[in-house]
């Protein structure tokens, strides 16, 4: 077998900060007047803190705020998120991550984090994941937000594996769309609606292990 990158991203697959992210902007959105959805979060998963900004106003309808309003309505949103993810344990790692990652060892592969966020190396001293990665590239890493591929063809780039040999976890739709554009295979983790573009959904990575994912692929 050759060697396989496995790319994972972070929030809402290793661990569940999609919801932290979303009570933020939801506390800006109320702030702001109006009503912000699960489903229009949907739309910031994966995609850089300010352009998550940019959506949730057009959300809102709000036009004209200079980029100095914007910048300080950003830095409260990530006041509120920091202050939810400074309480993460190891617990907070998704049902499933851990036995997957174990399933690794003694396997031909490199492993990496492909994360749009900024607070990416905070969490995973948080829950004690520094050390699973052989490679990690976050928001303070690339310029284009997902689903543009360059946090993924980094990732793979510091691996070094081609990124026909490449296979990334997402639960976002930017984030598929990353992967299949870096050339890579893509397996959605959760929703098979909003994920269809995947080569593989999964509900979550229980009963999944690195046998299962070998078989699925030919690997
Ligand atoms: P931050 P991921 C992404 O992380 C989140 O899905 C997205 O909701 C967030 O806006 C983005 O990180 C930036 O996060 O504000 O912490 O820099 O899913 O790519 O791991
Ligand atoms: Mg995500």
């Amino acid at each position: 077998m050759k060697k396989i990158g496995l790319i994972f991203d972070l929030d809402g697959v290793i661990v569940d900060t999609a919801i932290y992210h979303y009570k933020a902007w939801k506390t800006i959105a109320d702030e702001l007047g109006f009503d912000f959805s699960l489903l229009q979060n949907e739309q910031l998963k994966g995609v850089s803190r300010m352009e998550s900004l940019d959506r949730l106003l057009g959300f809102g309808g709000i036009k004209n705020l200079t980029d100095e309003e914007k910048l300080k309505l950003a830095e409260r949103k990530n006041k509120l998120y920091v202050s939810f993810i400074s309480k993460l344990t190891p617990e907070a790692v998704l049902p499933g991550v851990d036995q997957f990652m174990n399933s690794l060892a003694f396997e031909n592969v490199g492993v990496a984090l492909g994360s749009a966020s900024k607070n990416a190396m905070t969490i995973l001293k948080q829950i004690e994941y520094i050390d699973v990665f052989n490679a990690v590239i976050d928001g303070t890493k690339v310029k284009r937000s997902k689903p543009d591929p360059e946090v993924f063809l980094k990732a793979a780039a510091e691996l070094d594996i081609d990124a026909e040999n490449c296979i990334v976890f997402e639960d976002a739709e930017a984030g598929i769309k990353a992967a299949k554009l870096a050339g890579m295979k893509a397996i959605g983790v959760g929703d098979e609606q909003i994920l269809k573009e995947a080569n593989l959904i999964i509900p979550g990575f229980e009963n999944f292990d690195f046998e299962t994912c070998k078989r699925q692929f030919n690997l």
